[in-house]
């Protein structure tokens, strides 16, 4: 097998401290923004989950000679018509905070009866190399708003986020229990597989460019 680079780009310390777990026992050399970030930063300007990962994942992957992986992701609410949507990691400019992100979510929902507080959380992840898409992966999950904040654990929505099957809220889960069944977990299992046959093949590809003298008395 050999030991693939990946650059982790994004700036949450959530989603890289899900992200490297996940991954652990790979053949695989992970890094995050703070190792490479010189200069500049990408703005997201993007009208989908999927518009914003390329746009990361391609601009950091210009200045990387390993492989890059961007997510987005962010939480819908069914009577607030998909918001916070694209917009979930400053919902509550100009100064957004997670507290204050999860404060608006409940303002905004006050009154609305339990079933009708259903959402889902999205993730999509591009991976990149030298400025070009590799792959694409997608998770989501369905749970609802609770009427108030639960649980210390994970990070932005995750108080407010309330997972039936668990009856807990995701910041309730330990941590190893959200990846399971979270979005950014499902959209994980089927890069780690993408992953792990990539590191597998690599040694095959290099094989495949040594040049081969053509069969004599053949051409
Ligand atoms: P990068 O762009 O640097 O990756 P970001 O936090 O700005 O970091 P996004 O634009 O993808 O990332 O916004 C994602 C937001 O959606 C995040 O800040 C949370 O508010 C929310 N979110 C995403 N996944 C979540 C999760 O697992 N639990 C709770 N909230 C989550």
């Amino acid at each position: 097998m050999t030991e693939l680079r990946l650059l982790l780009a994004t700036t949450n310390q959530g989603k890289i401290r899900e992200i490297r777990e996940a991954l652990k026992g790979l053949p695989l050399k992970v890094f995050d923004l703070r190792d490479v970030l010189r200069g500049g930063s990408y703005r997201e300007r993007g009208r989908t989950f999927l518009e914003n990962a390329r746009g990361k994942s391609l601009y950091y992957s210009r200045a990387w000679d390993g492989l890059t992986l961007a997510e987005d992701s962010g939480l819908e609410i069914e009577a607030l018509h998909g918001a916070p949507g694209v917009h979930s990691a400053r919902f509550s400019r100009p100064e957004p905070s997670d507290e204050k992100n999860i404060r608006k979510v409940l303002r905004l929902l006050r009154g609305v009866p339990r079933p009708e507080r259903k959402a889902r959380f999205v993730c999509t992840m591009v991976l990149a190399k030298d400025g070009k898409p590799v792959r694409e992966f997608r998770g989501e999950v369905r749970g609802r708003i609770g009427l108030e904040p639960r649980g210390s654990n994970g990070f932005g929505y995750d108080p407010v986020f309330y997972y039936a099957p668990k009856r807990k809220t995701f910041a309730e889960l330990p941590p190893g229990a959200k990846n399971r069944v979270s979005h950014r977990g499902r959209a994980l299992r089927k890069l780690k597989r993408y992953l792990a046959a990539a590191a597998a093949a690599a040694p095959a590809v290099r094989l495949r460019r040594v040049p081969r003298r053509a069969p004599s008395g053949r051409r």
